[in-house]
């Protein structure tokens, strides 16, 4: 399997996140990526790449230009506010919701990080545009490697900031770009008539939903802690089948926290089953850990070894395939948890 890691995503490295009136320590770290890669080293699993720069006309053909020109300048508006800002991360305070405008980005700054983002978990740093544009290029590159099926079967973006949370719009849930959709829209732009994007991280993927709802040609399937008690609440019922041309291209399959092994494959193979149906040309897996027993935010009870036969599931489907790398926050078991899957596989 070819890996594309990115070497800058320390940069996206935020200090706190706002918890119950608290400001805490962020749940999604740099350590992370780092115990992935010393275990695929460790065990010699796939071939490292760096990536390519990043293709900007394809991340704004999946994101909005005004979403991507407000993410690549933020840094440098919140200096202009004020130099002591330097020593501060950029965390969302007023938000529009019902019935408020979203088709006016206001001038004022804190405004606009409103009008962008979904959460005050997910702090904005100095480095998150270039950690995030990179770790997009890690996708669109795993995604070229892959399409056609000339050559490897399998690649992974091995990046952080995760994801699948951030829509065409919006970040939030520690996302900004949207890799899994990036990388479907990737091989869809090379030539897959349909793809379908399985997300198994532990919660709904809420931006990648939404990105591809109202389109009939990447099926979205995610199973998830059920969002009637789990992040990101909003999104994520079993009652969200798509709309217009997307009708019938969106299952979403939640689970109640606490699910076993068992009780997740009997979601995963209905989330199989649809995309089987499907018959898509390539597959996206965005692939979280935080289905994990020992995750210290999520709920279900997936152990290490599971994730063994989650990978030699996924292989039998004999599709071109991208992972991409969304959470997992028991720090010290990602690492494990993830090369798991690769070598599960890899067979
Ligand atoms: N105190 C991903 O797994 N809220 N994002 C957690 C914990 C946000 C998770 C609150 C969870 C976001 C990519
Ligand atoms: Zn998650």
């Amino acid at each position: 399997m070819l890996i594309f890691h990115n070497p800058v995503h320390g940069k996206h490295d935020g200090r706190q996140e706002m918890f119950r009136g608290r400001l805490v320590p962020c749940h999604e770290t740099p350590a992370r990526l780092e115990y992935v890669l010393d275990a695929l080293r460790e065990r010699g699993i796939g071939t490292l790449r760096a990536p390519a720069a990043p293709d900007l006309d394809l991340i704004r053909r999946v994101h909005s230009p005004r979403y991507v020109d407000f993410l690549q300048r933020a840094w440098a508006d919140w200096i202009a506010l004020d130099p002591a800002n330097a020593e501060l991360d950029i965390l969302p305070s007023v938000w529009p919701v019902r019935g408020f405008r979203h088709d006016i980005a206001p001038s004022n700054f804190a405004a606009r990080v409103g009008l962008f983002s979904f959460d005050s978990g997910s702090p904005l740093t100095s480095g998150t545009w270039e950690a995030a544009a990179a770790g997009a290029a890690c996708a669109i590159d795993a995604a070229r490697a892959v399409a056609g099926g000339h050559g490897p079967r399998a690649a992974m973006a091995l990046t952080r900031p995760p994801g699948h949370h951030a829509g065409a719009d919006f970040f939030g849930g520690y996302c900004f770009l949207n890799n899994a959709a990036l990388a479907a829209q990737a091989l869809r732009e090379a030539g897959a008539e349909r793809v379908a994007v399985l997300d198994i991280d532990y919660h709904h993927g809420n931006g990648t939903q939404s990105i591809f709802y109202e389109r009939g040609d990447v099926l979205t399937v995610s199973v998830h802690g059920d969002p009637t008690t789990e992040y990101p609440f909003f999104l994520g019922y079993a009652d969200e089948p798509g709309q217009g041309a997307g009708l019938g291209a969106n299952l979403n399959l939640p689970l109640a926290a606490g699910t076993d092994f068992a009780g997740w494959t009997e979601a995963l193979e209905q989330g199989l089953a649809a995309i089987g149906r499907f018959q898509p040309d390539a597959l996206v897996i965005a692939l979280g850990v935080d289905t994990y027993e020992g995750d210290p935010i999520s709920k279900f009870k997936l152990r290490s070894a599971d994730y063994l036969r989650v990978g030699a599931r996924l292989a039998r489907l004999g599709l071109p395939t991208v992972f991409t790398m969304e959470g997992g926050y028991a720090v010290a078991e990602v690492g494990t948890n993830v090369a798991n899957v690769l070598e599960g596989y890899a067979g």
